[in-house]
């Protein structure tokens, strides 16, 4: 088999954080004053915490000072941190380790490619930390998706060459860095909304090691 180079997404693709990222964002939109819907929290997938802050005070009209800004980023986080405190692995995607554990059997590099400060961290308390041989997230970007930079320092440090990447994605963003980046976007949602993605699966049940043993020949 040759070498290829498998780039998953965090949030959305291993697990699903975007729960714990909305009841973050709500409460702070609350005692702000306003009210902050699940529809809109759409809009923050695969989005910086610093966009995600930006897009919040429009929402609501809010005006903030520096000092503010970054005090809101920070009382976000340290409440999205106490959930992340609960997470453990029964909170895996169904069929992540399915295809962490084929690729592994077959020695192909894997790399996470998030925009989350998080992502260490969560790998960890999930246990699937020890599967990655890269980790790139939003500690070690300057350029947030659909830049194609996390991507590409992801490729970077697996030692594999952009074009035989193949990325995981969730949100529009990451696939379209994945794109920007020329390499394959897998995306794993809905076909309607993924639209730049060269294969779409609702997630990774629905995802055969046959398809993955294909992209792993090609
Ligand atoms: P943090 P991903 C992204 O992770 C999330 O989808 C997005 O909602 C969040 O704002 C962003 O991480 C930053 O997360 O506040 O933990 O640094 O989908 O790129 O893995
Ligand atoms: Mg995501």
């Amino acid at each position: 088999m040759s070498k290829k180079g498998f780039i998953f997404d965090l949030d959305g693709v291993i697990v699903d954080t975007a729960k714990y990222h909305y009841l973050a964002w709500k409460k702070l939109a609350n005692q702000l004053g306003f009210e902050f819907t699940e529809e809109q929290n759409e809009m923050f997938k695969g989005v910086s915490r610093k966009r995600c802050l930006e897009i919040l005070l429009e929402i609501g009209g809010v005006k903030a000072t520096q000092e503010q800004f970054d005090t809101w980023m920070i009382d976000k986080n340290v409440d999205y941190l106490q959930y992340i405190e609960k997470m453990d692995a029964s909170e895996i995607l169904p069929d992540v380790e399915k295809i962490l554990n084929f690729l592994v059997a077959n020695k192909q590099p894997i790399a996470l490619g998030s925009a989350s400060k998080n992502a260490q961290p969560i790998l960890e308390k999930v246990g699937l930390l020890s599967y990655f041989n890269a980790i790139v997230d939003g500690n070690s970007v300057t350029k947030a998706k659909p830049d194609p930079e996390v991507f590409l320092i992801a490729a970077n440090q697996l030692g594999v060459n952009p074009q035989d990447c193949v990325v995981f994605e969730d949100a529009i963003a990451g696939v379209e860095a994945a794109k920007n980046a020329n390499m394959m976007a897998i995306g794993i949602g809905e076909k309607d909304v993924l639209v730049k993605s060269d294969f779409v699966f609702k997630d990774f049940t629905e995802l055969s090691l046959e398809f993955l043993e294909g992209l792993v020949k090609k």
